[in-house]
Order: C-alpha cells, then structure tokens, then sequence
C-alpha cells in the first residue's frame, strides 16, 4: 500500500486528525465483521457495558432494559489472529512511522478494543482528549480506528474539533470525568467548529491524543455501528505516565499498564 503524501502529513499536522480511506478491503472487512459479530453474540469478556459507563442515554442499570448491551469488547488485540493483522496493518504502521519515529508501541489497554455503538440502547460520548485515559506528559500517541462498517451522524459517529490537539485548554473548562463542559461560551464556540466525516466500512481515521473528539448514539432499531481502535505511542512516551495520576483522573477505566505494550515492526 502507499505512503501517505506529504499533503496528508501535513492535514493532520493542521487538524490533528485524518482520514485513510478504503484501507480494508471487502473481503478482510468481512472476515473482520464474522469474528467481532461471534465475538458479541457470545459476549466475550473483558466487556464493558453500557449501564457501566453511564453516559448521556445509557441504561441505568445492567438489569434495566438494554443493560445488558456491550459497549466495548476489550483486548481486541488478544482476542483473534485477525484483529493481530489488522492492528499491524502497514499502510497504518508507515503513516505512524512518518508521524511518530520508528519505535512504535501498541498498548494493550483502553482504546485497544472494538467500540460498539448497538443500536437503541447506546449512549453518546462528550467531548474530550484520548490523553485523559493515559495522564502522559507528551502526546506521542495516536488513536487509529477502522471502521468495520458505515458510520454516520445517526448511528454515532465520530467528531472532531481541528486544530484542538495544539491548544492549552484550562482545567476550569473540563467536568469532573475530564469532558468539556457544554454550559461555557468559550466551549460552545469551540464545539461550533465541529466536523463529522462520514465514514465507509474499511476507512481508518487517525487522531492526536489531543485532539478532541466525541460521538453520538445509536437510535435506530437495525444498524450497528462498531470500529476497531487501537492507540499507538512512541516508546519514550511510555517513560512519562504516571499510574497514579491516571488512577485517580480516571478511575473507570481499569488498571493503567502502558508497560504491556507490544512493540510492532517496521
Ligand atoms: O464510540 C464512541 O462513542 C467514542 C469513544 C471514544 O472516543 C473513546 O472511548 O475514547
């Protein structure tokens, strides 16, 4: 596959995220699809569940209706042969190489998972940084999702703020579980510059750790939207977390181990 072109080098220097597009075939996205569909039909753990994260329009409780629906299946990585490849895949190494230097880790935590977005009892996601799960000094990581189908305002997908991955942002304008308040002006003005690319099945989009981005939900009664994403650093940046600090920022979010990371290939 090729490199990326300088011109889209530069775009995610700009706006702090890009999108790749047709990055996976239709014959690999199917396969992909058949895992992950077992995968949730069997619901199998580590899971997270909606009525777990209670976000904007989430069940209430795991014995409420919809309580039962999985938000994420974690440790995507772990979990199929398939998920391996497609975590390596080297249009995606190559473009992070360019952005990142050679010395790439895969962390085996959070954002390494298939994110779900089932449809009638899904929640939406506020605005906010990938850094905040990590509490790292420096921002050499990047967020890469695949869509594994369609993603669109309706079913949840992903929005961006560009440009955000650059700017300091003081604490006063975050809530409690480190989302942008949505009462502040100077926040409104700053959502007002929202983009939602639209998404095809196979499509990768990359994104800062600062960047901030959030997702809606998933009403209708038939489609499912769902991604694998995965979050990749730079080693050094590995030398910068802080498990305490990440624990007591983020609490909901598991065990913090940046150390059990894979080291993938050039
Ligand atoms: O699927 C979504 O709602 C977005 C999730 C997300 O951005 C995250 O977990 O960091």
């Amino acid at each position: 596959m090729e490199a990326p072109t300088q011109r889209q080098l530069e775009r995610f220097d700009a706006d702090g995220y890009l999108v790749i597009p047709r990055l996976a075939s239709p014959g690999r996205l199917a396969q992909l699809n058949q895992v992950v569909a077992q995968q949730l039909v069997e619901s199998i753990e580590p899971a997270e569940y909606e009525a777990d994260l209670r976000y904007p329009g989430a069940p209430a409780e795991r014995d409420a209706p919809g309580g039962g629906t999985t938000r994420r299946l974690l440790q995507a990585y772990a979990r199929d042969a398939l998920l391996r490849q497609c975590a390596e895949d080297p249009t995606v190494l190559r473009t992070l190489h360019m952005l990142l230097g050679n010395e790439l880790r895969l962390s085996q935590v959070h954002h390494n998972c298939i994110m779900t977005k089932q449809p009638s009892y899904s929640s939406s996601t506020g605005w906010h940084q990938d850094i905040r799960y990590w509490a790292f000094e420096r921002g050499e990581l990047i967020s890469a999702w695949l869509a594994l189908g369609p993603e669109f305002p309706d079913n949840g997908c992903l929005s961006f703020l560009p440009g955000t991955h650059r700017m300091e942002i003081a604490n006063e304008r975050f809530d409690d579980a480190k989302f942008l308040r949505t009462d502040l002006p100077e926040n409104q003005k700053l959502i007002a510059t929202r983009v939602t690319p639209a998404l095809q099945a196979g499509d990768v989009v990359l994104f800062h750790c600062r960047t901030f981005h959030a997702a809606g939900n998933n009403p209708g009664a038939d489609d499912l939207r769902h991604a694998f994403s995965r979050i990749l650093g730079r080693r050094e940046a590995e030398q910068q977390g802080s498990t305490q600090r990440r624990r007591k920022k983020a609490p909901h979010c598991g065990a913090f181990s940046f150390d059990n990371t894979t080291r993938v290939k050039r």
